[in-house]
């Protein structure tokens, strides 16, 4: 009898249909995957993820695992979207703003206050605005599923004083994602901004590194931010999601009958994961306040102004290019 490497195996198995993969011995996933991300393990996206690998691996015969890691427990974002890029990690949830680093489009829908509610956001990102950045990722050699996981409107909280109006930013120094996008748009709101990325927020602001931060309600609750900050601004600056992403040459060694269920049941994750962060962003502000976290609301015309006065508007036109702009305008209407 020959004896068959590993490799050899899974290249084989990879031209076979899921059917032929199910004869494999009991209990022996042909398919390993690791799905990392950076939120924590009560986060809605975890508790999803956590349901969609059950329905895979039942959908599949046991054929396709997914492990699913949170809590940047394979390293940084910046981190994992190497190894995401090399193989060493195959699936991982990332904001596009994140991911501009890598593919520029990305940052699309971090634009300061494009942005009034959720339908507009599922609009423009299920429709022309999703499927423009989808195209430049897969540009970059990576695959995005369609349905994008929901991050939130974000708010700003800091340990020193409420964010009322936009001089209340002045010299602070705010955490922000390691995002240029998100660096330019602090700036022009005269703080100082400083790029972390999220596992290290937490001790960051206990040990002051930085004096706040900016994320949504969800994540300030479930990542327990209330216990090293003191103020919450209701800002809703900016709407940020998280795109599913594959490693294309593992995403492609799955039998394509694999392929479709891991796309299907990921993207029903994504819906009932918005449910949820929707319904947690919108409730969960009183339980916040029972935690210590004292509120206040801002106008969002004051914030705005001092976005267009310091340029940012007209810079990031630029940045973008014509064309991108107009596909977020043609969903959002005029930006400035
Ligand atoms: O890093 C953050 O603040 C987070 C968790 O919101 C993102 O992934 C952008």
């Amino acid at each position: 009898m020959p004896r068959f490497s590993r490799r050899r195996l899974l290249a084989a198995s990879a031209a076979l249909p899921l059917v032929a993969i199910r004869t494999r011995p009991a209990g022996a996933a042909a398919f390993t995957y690791k799905f990392a991300h950076n939120l924590p393990p009560n986060h809605p996206l975890n508790l999803r993820a956590g349901e969609a690998a059950k329905r895979i691996a039942e959908a599949t015969g046991g054929a396709v695992e997914l492990r699913v890691f949170p809590s940047n427990q394979l390293g940084s974002d910046t981190d994992t979207l190497t190894q995401l890029r090399s193989g060493g990690v195959e699936f991982f949830t990332l904001s596009g703003l994140i991911l501009s680093t890598l593919v520029p489009a990305a940052a699309i829908n971090g634009v300061g206050f494009a942005f009034k509610d959720y339908p507009q956001v599922w609009a423009a990102m299920d429709g022309a605005v999703g499927a423009y950045v989808r195209g430049e990722i897969e540009k970059r050699g990576l695959i995005a599923f369609e349905r994008m996981f929901d991050n939130g409107f974000r708010q700003i909280t800091t340990s020193t004083h409420p964010i009322r109006t936009p001089d209340d930013l002045r010299g602070m120094k705010l955490r922000v994602p390691v995002s240029p996008l998100w660096t330019s748009m602090f700036q022009d709101l005269g703080a100082s901004p400083v790029s972390i990325n999220f596992n290290e927020v937490y001790s960051a602001l206990q040990t002051r590194i930085a004096d706040g931060q900016e994320n949504p309600l969800a994540l300030i609750e479930t990542a327990k931010l209330y216990e090293v900050q003191k103020y919450c601004s209701l800002t809703n600056h900016m709407w940020d999601g998280f795109w599913f992403l594959a490693n294309r040459r593992a995403f492609n060694r799955l039998p394509e009958d694999a392929r479709a269920i891991v796309v299907r049941e990921i993207n029903r994750a994504a819906v009932e994961e918005r449910g949820d962060t929707a319904a947690l962003n919108a409730s969960v502000r009183g339980q916040l306040a029972g935690q210590g976290l004292v509120f206040n609301d801002t106008d969002p015309a004051e914030f705005r102004g001092a976005l267009r006065r310091g340029g940012f508007y007209a810079d990031w036109q630029k940045r973008f290019g014509d064309k991108e702009w107009q596909v977020l305008e043609s969903a959002v209407g005029t930006l400035s």
